[in-house]
């Protein structure tokens, strides 16, 4: 009997639905966002919270979004177009402790107003250090977002930098607290690091991108 090559075709992991975003332009004043068209999802939290290396990861792109090592970098609001008909959105981070007043006002106003004027925003992910989740800055977003009718998913990253019991305990403890406030917030564990929660996210965002047809 001959050897045959091997006729099963491997099995190929889903396509990412996020893969082909790239950087559309920074904002740093609401008037400078491009028209409000099409469908967008942002990404918000407190500065240093994970947002650009989820972005990254999430995209399957290293270079997407800027990943600093000193907190505050990213101040403007970063679009990114992932088809003609949708985008992503890196917000500036909230609450740097070390930023002068007015600079953080400024960032804070900024994401603000962007909650609550811009017309095509479908959905809101929300990162929050999974060692120091639901801070009062987070607080203030999730209210803004309930304000608005945001519907808002959060991620609680950097998840490797505790253990599998710990980092369920705190999802655990994230939800019930949600559970106990106005309006509606879904949560999961999340690592760019070890791609935990990678396509639990990517599902949700692909979702909110394109719901299904109700005609
Ligand atoms: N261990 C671990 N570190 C992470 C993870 N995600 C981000 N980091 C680190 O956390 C730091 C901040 O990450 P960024 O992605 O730049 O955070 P950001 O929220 O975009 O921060 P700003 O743009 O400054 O608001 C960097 O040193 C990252 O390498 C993760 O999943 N696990
Ligand atoms: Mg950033």
């Amino acid at each position: 009997m001959t050897d045959k090559p091997h006729s099963t075709t491997p099995a190929q992991p889903a396509a990412n639905p996020l893969r082909g975003a790239c950087f559309l332009r920074s904002a740093a004043k609401l008037a400078q966002l491009p028209p409000d068209a099409i469908p967008e999802v942002a990404f918000a939290g407190r500065s240093n919270a994970g947002k650009s290396s989820a972005l990254n990861r999430l995209c399957d792109q290293r270079g997407l979004a800027r990943v600093s090592n000193t907190p505050g970098r990213t101040q403007l609001i970063n679009l990114f177009a992932l088809t003609d008909e949708t985008r992503l959105v890196d917000l500036p981070g909230y609450g740097f402790a070390k930023a002068p007043p007015d600079t953080r006002r400024t960032w804070e106003a900024l994401v603000g107003q962007y909650v609550a004027q811009r017309r095509n925003l479908i959905g809101l992910v929300v990162l929050m250090d999974v060692r120091r989740p639901l801070q009062p800055l987070d607080v203030q977003m999730l209210e803004w977002a309930h304000a608005h009718v945001r519907p808002v998913h959060i991620l609680l990253t950097k998840a490797d930098k505790l253990s599998r019991s710990a980092a369920l305990r705190a999802l655990e403890n994230t939800r019930n607290s949600l559970a106990a406030r106005p309006g509606e917030a879904s949560a999961q564990l999340f690592s760019s690091l070890s791609g935990q929660g990678l396509e639990q996210a990517r599902d949700q965002i692909d979702a909110w991108l394109h719901p299904p047809s109700t005609s």
